[in-house]
């Protein structure tokens, strides 16, 4: 844990205008609702704040306030790479390497504004001036609440600030069920509350918003494509390029799949792998210890935390699977 004074933050942005938001590639939940959440304060305490993602992220969240306001860097790299040149400040959201912005790391690496790191990811890259850092915290959102409360207190927090915040919540604790969540969550979340937001309709408005097809390739994967490494309580799927396909896969389409194995009595380990045109794009999550951040440095190309990780390969399908297969093992 890392958590620089308030001191610190409230001198910095006392001297910064122009402030960039950046969080990863793939934007989740919880790096669009602690970055949205973040510009919201920001417009309020009268900054130029500005939200820059490394490229698309799922519809279902085109209804957070100030989302129309946010800079697609893959659609509009001219835009996004003036106003980091520009600015006088840079918050990164939810990442703890400039790789997990591909492109867009580049430009942050050649602005010479100070950085101030909102986190909980593990081990953070050497890049930033500031830090707002914990691995025990149980999303970024979480560190941005105390973040605000911490500069401007309790007050501040309106029901914009408050739907964000509540959502990456939400989302990166699983619904409030991961052993990251605790007592302290819920005061947080009750906080949120208050402000009037309506949880089931923040619920609905992020669950129930699959398309036909998304149910349908869920529908696939579960009864066709899910494997148990014998022997082992580990469960996975693969999709190959042509299977997402025929579903007509969209972006996010199978976000989440990868827990449904969660359900099995007795499986710890759950793996997705996603064939795309270029390379295998993988997800890995554990229960308990099992370190799937480590595992995932190591074999895959990736990284995260110790329960949920991400990776990739540029092996094919069938060559992932089965170094996955064997890899697994060295776990147990
Ligand atoms: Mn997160």
């Amino acid at each position: 844990m890392q958590k620089d004074s308030f001191r610190s933050f409230k001198a910095i942005l006392r001297k910064s205008e122009k402030i960039a938001i950046v969080t990863h590639w793939s934007p989740d939940v919880d790096a669009m609702g602690s970055s949205l959440a973040l510009y919201q304060f920001l417009l309020k305490t009268g900054k130029k704040p500005q939200v820059i993602v490394p490229n698309g992220y799922p519809d279902f969240l085109d209804w957070m306030p100030g989302n129309n306001k946010v800079i697609n860097f893959q659609d509009n790299e001219k835009k996004a790479s003036k106003f980091i040149a520009e600015c006088d400040l840079i918050f990164t959201l939810d990442f703890n390497s400039y790789k997990r912005l591909e492109k867009l790391g580049e430009e942050l690496d050649k602005s010479p504004a100070p950085k101030i790191l909102i986190d909980h990811h593990q081990e953070p890259d050497n890049f930033a001036t500031l830090h707002y850092h914990d691995v025990k915290a149980s999303s970024t959102c979480e560190l941005v609440y105390e973040f605000i409360v911490g500069l401007e207190g309790k007050k501040i927090v309106d029901a914009k600030i408050a739907a964000c915040l509540y959502t990456g919540i939400m989302t990166d604790t699983g619904s409030f069920r991961y052993p990251s969540v605790t007592d302290y969550t819920h005061e947080i979340l009750g906080e949120l509350l208050r402000t009037g937001i309506k949880p089931s309709e923040i619920h609905s408005a992020v669950y129930d918003s699959y398309s036909l097809d998304r149910i349908k390739l869920l529908g696939f994967a579960l009864n066709e494509k899910l494997k148990v490494v014998e022997g082992y309580p580990v469960a996975y799927f693969t999709l190959s390029e042509k299977e997402l396909a025929r579903f007509n896969y969209r972006k996010g389409d199978t976000e989440g799949l990868v827990n449904y194995p969660f359900s099995i009595k007795g499986i710890k380990v759950c793996a997705l792998f996603n064939e795309t045109e270029e390379q295998v794009k993988i997800s890995f999550r554990s229960k308990g210890k099992i370190d799937m951040n480590k595992f995932a440095r190591k074999y895959f190309n990736g990284g995260g935390h110790i329960n949920a990780a991400g990776g990739r390969s540029l092996e094919s399908l069938k060559e992932t699977e089965n170094k996955f297969t064997e890899l697994v093992k060295t776990l147990f």
